[in-house]
């Protein structure tokens, strides 16, 4: 069994432990902590989901297997940032109302914060009126992360709060998690989508720069 394989089995199974030795094992051996994230950790959370799906586990497995796969985010944390030093814009960021789902976002967040944005971690469940607040209080980009097909409509909601508040000129909008799309994220009036964390990145600063 190789260290991704071990990787993947313990955040499948939920333990943490052997999920942070199994990919402190793998930075020795030189693996990219990319690959760890990808092929590792992301790839144990498609197959968790599929168990889940075919009734294999229950909730309380799932969220086991999220406890894990953040303890051994946080391990891989030094090694996939980039360490940027001046600050390219504010970005708020948040998964939409409803919706409880923050590895993806989480990741997203990192990603930018290492990229040298200044992060407003809006958290879970956030409200449109949340992403309307931190305008008002500087954020340059919005940030939407949803995982349900039964929250992403929140998404929409946000983008009318902000037009409402006569705030819509003043940021760009940016939409992502697994169920969205670019046509939804367009169709919404979102400025943007990007499928990946890597890719919000490179999607935030081209907003900002146009
Ligand atoms: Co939930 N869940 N879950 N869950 N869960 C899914 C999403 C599901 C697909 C599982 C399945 O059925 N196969 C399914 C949704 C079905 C649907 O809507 N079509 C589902 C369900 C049904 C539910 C509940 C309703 C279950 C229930 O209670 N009966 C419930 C809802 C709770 C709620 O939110 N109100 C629920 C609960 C949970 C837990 C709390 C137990 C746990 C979340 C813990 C946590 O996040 N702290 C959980 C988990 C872990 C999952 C799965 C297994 C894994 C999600 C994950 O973290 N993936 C998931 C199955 C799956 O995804 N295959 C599932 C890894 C993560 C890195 O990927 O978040 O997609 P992801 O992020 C990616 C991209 O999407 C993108 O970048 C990341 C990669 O770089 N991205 C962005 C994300 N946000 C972005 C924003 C951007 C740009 C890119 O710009 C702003």
């Amino acid at each position: 069994m190789t260290v991704l394989d071990e990787l993947r089995e313990a955040v499948i199974d939920g333990q943490a432990k052997l999920a942070v030795a199994a990919a402190t094992q793998g930075l020795e051996q030189g693996i990219p902590a990319e690959v760890l994230l990808h092929d590792g950790l992301i790839a144990a959370m498609r197959e968790v989901g599929r168990l889940f799906e075919e009734n294999e586990i229950y909730v309380p497995e799932m969220l086991v297997a999220a406890r894990a796969m953040n303890a051994t985010v946080a391990v891989l944390k030094p090694r996939l940032i980039e360490h940027a030093v001046q600050s390219s814009g504010t970005v708020a960021i948040g998964t939409v109302q409803g919706d409880l789902h923050d590895i993806g976002k989480n990741l997203v967040a990192m990603m930018l914060e290492g990229s040298g944005f200044e992060v407003v971690d809006l958290g879970t469940d956030v409200p449109p009126e949340r992403f309307v607040e931190a305008i008002r209080a500087g954020a340059d980009v919005v940030a939407m992360s949803a995982l349900l097909t039964t929250t992403m409509t929140s998404m929409q909601d946000v983008v009318e709060a902000i037009t409402a508040a006569g705030l819509r000129d003043q940021v760009r909008i940016i939409a992502g998690g697994a169920p969205i799309t670019a046509k939804y994220a367009a169709r919404i009036g979102a400025d943007g989508y990007a499928p990946d964390a890597s890719k919000a990145v490179r999607k935030v600063r081209e907003l900002l720069t146009v």
